[in-house]
């Protein structure tokens, strides 16, 4: 009986196709194709074993040979590539198939945005100093050397600046020294250029300083500056107005002391202290256990600053305050850390 003829390499390169291109199509599961993978082009598969007969055949069919194996390897692993993505889609369609949803239920309760606290009590100081006849003024937070220290009875060589470092910017050639203000009182000179005298100004907003920060020391905060300008001012009144506003913002009884404060923009000068609202006085880490926090500096308008603001000494007076905006908020609404007010964290911001 005649013995079967051994395939040439061609036939057994078809049949090699055939079968695998056959195997692949036919895999219904992920996990069955990644079979078929291993088997045909894996580390030990039947197209890996053929490539590396390469070497066993005579030089005359190596070429043609390598080609051919090259063909059949890469057509294998295009059909596996389409196969792949023909289960994805099917596995994707079959889950969405099982997820069963009822379409009259009612839409799940939006989170409505709402006023940031910062902002809040903001307004309700505008609200109160209007109420006395103050303008609200916005004051740019980019400021002049010059305004921000100089016009203020605060030159270079003044240890005043210590207690105020800030972050200088790059400015234009021949703008001279520019900085992100370190207090609301930058606007003070410019608001009694802007102002004909007498008038009354609040100018709230947001002060830089490179500060080491702590509970109640941070290096963005926000500030609202007060200023009075008229033929007569007394301490007295400024003594009163703080006080109208504090009741009116922490709608309750607060202890308060004054004590002489230094700023070289007033004379005199006061610091207003409060008693801590986060421990009620009993000592924390806001009030570094003292008890009391440092609010609200004021004092009258020191003849130098009138004099930049273009006003003569002897005609007009003032009195100025800067307040904390950022404690002031603290203190109403017993935050114990300065640094949750800009954190921007939610779960924060959801309980005002
Ligand atoms: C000033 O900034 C003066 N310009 C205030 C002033 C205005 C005095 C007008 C006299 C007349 P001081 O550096 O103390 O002063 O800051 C004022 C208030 O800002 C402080 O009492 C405090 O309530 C608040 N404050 C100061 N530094 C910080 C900080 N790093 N983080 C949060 N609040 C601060």
């Amino acid at each position: 009986m005649a013995q079967p003829q051994p395939l040439s390499w061609q036939q057994e390169l078809s049949e090699a196709a055939e079968r695998w291109l056959v195997a692949i199509a036919a895999t219904a599961e992920l996990q069955a194709l990644r079979q078929v993978e291993v088997e045909s082009l894996g580390k030990k598969g039947e197209i890996t074993g053929l490539t590396r007969r390469l070497a066993t055949l005579p030089n005359e069919d190596k070429r043609a040979y390598g080609a051919a194996v090259g063909e059949l390897k890469t057509r294998i692993e295009q059909a596996i590539s389409t196969q792949r993505t023909t289960l994805e889609d099917l596995v994707i369609t079959q889950e969405l198939a099982d997820t069963s949803f009822d379409v009259t239920l009612p839409p799940a309760p939006g989170r409505p945005g709402h006023v940031h606290p910062l902002s809040q009590v903001q307004a309700d100081v505008e609200r109160v100093f209007e109420t006395m006849g103050f303008h609200v003024l916005d004051c740019p937070e980019v400021e002049s050397e010059f305004d921000n220290f100089e016009a203020l009875n605060i030159p270079g060589w003044h240890p005043a600046r210590e207690m105020q470092d800030t972050f200088w910017l790059q400015a234009p050639e021949g703008q001279g020294r520019q900085l992100l203000r370190t207090h609301t009182s930058a606007g003070q000179v410019r608001a009694m250029h802007q102002f004909a005298p007498p008038f009354r100004a609040i100018f709230p907003g947001k002060v830089y300083r490179y500060e080491a920060t702590d509970a109640s020391h941070e290096h963005t905060f926000h500030q609202v500056e007060g200023l009075m300008i008229d033929r007569h001012v007394s301490v007295g009144h400024l003594l009163d107005s703080m006080r109208t506003l504090l009741s009116a913002i922490l709608r309750r009884d607060v202890q308060v002391r004054l004590r002489p404060g230094y700023f070289p923009f007033v004379e005199p000068g006061f610091e207003l202290d409060i008693s801590c609202q986060v421990c009620a006085g009993a000592g924390c880490s806001v009030c570094k256990q003292s008890g009391w926090l440092e609010l609200l500096p004021c004092g009258l308008v020191h003849p130098q600053v009138l004099r930049m603001g273009g006003l003569d000494p002897n005609e007009w007076q003032g009195w100025a305050f800067g307040l904390g905006l950022s404690r002031l908020v603290m203190m109403r609404f017993g935050v114990p850390d300065v640094r949750l007010l800009l954190s921007g964290d939610a779960r924060f911001l959801g309980q005002f």
